[in-house]
């Protein structure tokens, strides 16, 4: 690391160069060839096991030196207590620790290797596989390692109920919806791969008892304190034993009936999304379902080889990635800190292919018969990933656009007007009635749905609601879009669409004031936390047109001058996401970057205490322009943590351009 300076020197305006010019340098240098920038997005410790338990049931070997690179993660990310967390950086959670545990074996691990034992043994002490959390307890069930009749009912049946019923599926989130779809069919037919040797060795091994003696319907609730998130609610315990008594009573027909209509959904996400599915999870249960319906079909060839696009070589081994990339929402966020700096001119072939990639992967069309499938339009959006995911959210829409619109204020084509206009129009149907918006569609379902969580170890994933960030990146990008119209006279205006985007626009600022806490934070969800919420809550307030002057956005920079540390970072703990509240840790660059970029967009950058977080990043950087990975910075569903690759290449230099454009 560079020299950091002594306590009082502040960054000169030649230092704040040499760092952003040298920091673009690393950033540029890690673009591909396509003009994204993509990175390991791996931490939940749930989906690699759940990738092996998929090429087991499916019988597709996995390359030794693929093995060996799984064995490697698994054994990095092993508490010396033998557990696993939920994610890379926790520990004693069960359900990861059995899931774990059964991919060390079935990855050729032997009974009486050193992990494995430590993992048995913390298995032993917590309750065995018989205390995991449900999506454990799911994936044995399909393993031939755990009963069905252990399981909480899956109907099936649920999905023929009339679409207007509160609880109905197509109101829950995507995630939860598309996860919770294929678990209904494997439930539904009770897939369970055939017994073999390896089974009865792993069957004597996570539990204490014989398999055969075991009940496994008295463990339908049995579960680890430490696997517990969500608590089972009343009303779910109610709903969980009126399930269990129709699926004792169910009629054939109407089981057929649902297969067939869960079936063809499935297909319709398949179709859709090209086999990646919207995520890790629904792509191992959708590919096993093909595999149980028909072993040898295309579907089921197609969906293992979509399968390995989720792998990643990491750092610390081969894992499972959170989605089939990070590509959109790196590369827009790249393209903003570098147009944000003095130099971008520099870098022109990057934003040039920055630009292609963009351009290349917002949504084009609509998907045929959408609305039977309970899909929100997609045409103008961009999905977090690519084209070819083809699941469009909003802040990826806000961002893509965002970045579009600076590109061309910098010179490169711009977007053709008709899929600007898609892009504004999509985000406006995307706004909720409470004036927020949501990920992915809008909010369908109560939040009182949450009291039906299933999942025990995440917290907030039935339905989608409004969030400040996603709030916040779409007024941005509308703001940018309305001044782009002020200024281009010769643009054909709409002045119905102004108008709507204005009121759009207000009430998106009132959710945002809303959202504040009374400390003047906001809680993010989907980074690392306070910091990540309160950056988001600032910007959408001054694209809404806040002046600096506005209380709520001194109350945002109090809260932040009172979490600063004394080497004048931030760091936010991970932590902080489950218990929410802000609890610190030692200075983080990412952290640092968001409260910097916070501080100075609201009009802060010649306090002193904006010098000294600007020191402390130029101070961490590392000779060759990037910064020390530190832990991780993204978040999902309260619990699990993920890591963004990136985000130590472009936040620091973001926050470093605009400190020096505002202060020195
Ligand atoms: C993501 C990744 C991107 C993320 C942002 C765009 C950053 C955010 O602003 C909105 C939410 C979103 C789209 C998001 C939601 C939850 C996801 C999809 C993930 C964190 C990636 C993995 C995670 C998914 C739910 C993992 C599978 C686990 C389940 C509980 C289904």
């Amino acid at each position: 690391m560079k020299e950091t300076g002594t306590a009082t020197a502040t960054p000169t305006s030649s230092g704040l160069d040499r760092t952003i010019a040298c920091g673009l340098d690393y950033l540029a240098s890690q673009q591909a060839a396509d003009g994204a920038w993509r990175g390991d997005y791996g931490g939940p410790m749930f989906l690699l096991p759940m990738y092996v338990a998929a090429c087991h049931i499916g019988g597709r070997s996995i390359e030794p030196r693929t093995r060996a690179r799984m064995i490697a993660y698994l054994s990095a990310t092993q508490d010396a207590n033998g557990s696993f967390g939920l994610h890379a950086e926790s520990s004693d959670c069960l359900f990861t620790t059995v899931l774990c545990y059964v991919a060390f074996r079935l990855l050729g691990l032997p009974a009486d290797d050193e992990r494995v034992a430590r993992a048995r043994a913390f298995i032993h002490a917590n309750g065995t596989a018989l205390a995991c959390a449900s999506w454990g307890k799911f994936t044995l069930a399909l393993l031939n390692l755990y009963e069905y009749d252990g399981l909480q009912p899956v109907l099936p049946e649920l999905w023929l109920l009339p679409a207007s019923l509160p609880f109905h599926p197509s109101r829950l989130w995507c995630h939860c919806r598309q996860v919770y779809l294929p678990m209904a069919h494997l439930y539904g037919t009770r897939a369970q791969m055939p017994a073999d040797e390896l089974t009865h060795a792993l069957r004597r091994e996570i539990y204490d008892r014989p398999y055969e003696s075991i009940c496994f319907a008295e463990h339908r609730d049995t579960i680890a304190p430490g696997d517990v998130y969500a608590l089972t609610s009343g009303v779910l315990r109610v709903v969980n034993s009126f399930m269990g008594l129709y699926e004792r009573a169910h009629l054939r027909a109407l089981r057929k009936r649902a297969l067939v209509r869960l079936f063809d959904h499935i297909d319709f996400e398949d179709r859709a999304t090209q086999f990646i599915r919207i995520g890790p999870v629904n792509a191992v249960f959708n590919t096993l379902v093909h595999f149980f319906q028909s072993p040898q079909s295309d579907a089921t060839a197609r969906s293992f080889a979509a399968l390995e696009g989720y792998l990643c070589d990491g750092h610390d081994g081969t894992k499972m990635n959170g989605y089939n990339s990070t590509a959109l929402w790196d590369t827009a966020f790249a393209a903003q800190a570098m147009l944000d700096t003095s130099l971008w001119a520099a870098h022109r072939e990057t934003l040039q292919r920055t630009h292609a990639f963009i351009i290349n992967n917002q949504v084009l069309e609509d998907l045929p018969e959408y609305k039977r499938y309970y899909r929100h339009p997609c045409r103008g959006g961009w999905p977090f990933s690519d084209r070819a995911h083809g699941w469009p959210i909003t802040d990826c829409t806000a961002e893509g656009l965002t970045a579009a619109l600076m590109l061309e204020d910098a010179g490169l084509p711009a977007l053709p007007e008709d899929r600007i206009f898609d892009a504004v129009k999509l985000l406006l149907g995307w706004q909720n009635r409470d004036g927020g918006w949501a990920t992915y569609e809008r909010q369908r379902g109560g939040r009182w749905l949450e009291l039906l969580n299933p999942a025990h170890v995440f917290g907030d994933i039935m339905v989608d609601h409004s969030y400040p960030e996603c709030t916040a990146a779409s007024l941005h990008s509308l703001a940018l879009w309305r001044r782009r119209l002020a200024v281009g006279s010769d643009r054909k205006i709409s002045d119905r669409l102004e108008r709507k985007v204005g009121a759009a626009i207000s009430r998106g600022e009132r959710f945002l004031r809303r959202s504040q806490r009374a400390d003047g934070s906001w809680e993010g969800s989907w980074g690392v936390c306070f910091t990540y919420g309160t950056w988001f809550g600032v910007r959408g307030l001054r694209a809404a047109g806040a002046e600096s002057s506005d209380p709520a956005l001194r109350r945002a920079c109090e809260f932040l001058y009172d979490q600063q540390n004394a080497d004048g970072g931030w760091g936010e703990s991970g932590a902080s996401c489950r218990e929410r509240r802000y609890l610190a840790s030692a200075s983080h660059a990412v952290n640092t970057a968001w409260a910097l970029l916070t501080l100075v967009t609201a009009g802060q950058a010649r306090d002193p205490r904006c010098e000294r977080a600007a020191r402390f990043l130029v101070g961490s950087q590392l000779d060759n322009g990037d910064w020390p990975r530190q832990s991780l910075s993204g978040v999902f569903n309260k619990t699990a943590l993920i890591n963004y690759e990136n985000y130590r290449r472009y936040f620091p230099i973001w926050a470093l351009a605009r400190f020096a454009s505002a202060a020195v």
